[in-house]
């Protein structure tokens, strides 16, 4: 009996300590262009504990992976992801480290001004997961490439 109560006060703290162990930053994507059916979501992920990205989904398109670009023969080419390893306190950046995340069969356009609704699941060590909502914002098409000219 003791043991039992046991059990469930670490789940219990478990749950407290857990609570917000993933923070998401500065998520958008590119608004998508005529005939464009699947999109990169571009955001900053860190985990204040060792953590797998397990699964990435969203209601605006028909699947949601996390891809990595990887050079075979000279040719960028991109690899779906099971998971993402999130090293303890080290910011993971999707979408500008050759890893992001990708949103296939598009439900309808992304247009400027809008926000994309995405769900963030994440696996510690201990099998606890966390799932983190983010809003990514839609950025207009036209918005430079060019990093090397930023205003702000
Ligand atoms: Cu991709």
């Amino acid at each position: 009996m003791k043991r039992f109560y046991l059990a469930m006060m670490l789940c219990l703290m478990a749950g407290q300590s857990h609570a917000g162990e993933v923070t998401v930053n500065s998520a958008w994507a590119r608004a998508t262009a005529p005939g464009q059916d699947s999109a990169a979501v571009s955001m900053q992920i860190t985990s204040r504990k060792d953590a797998n990205i397990v699964a990435v989904s969203s209601p605006a398109s028909a699947s949601a992976e996390i891809h990595s670009m990887v050079h075979e023969n000279g040719m960028m080419k991109m690899r779906a992801l099971d998971t993402l390893p999130l090293k303890a306190k080290q910011e993971v950046a999707l979408g500008s480290d050759g890893n992001h995340l990708m949103l296939i069969g598009l439900k309808k356009p992304l247009n400027a001004g809008e926000r994309v609704a995405l769900t963030v699941t994440v696996q510690f060590a201990d099998k606890h997961k966390e799932k983190i909502e983010v809003n990514a914002e839609v950025k207009p098409l036209t918005e430079s490439h060019d990093h090397s000219h930023m205003h702000h």
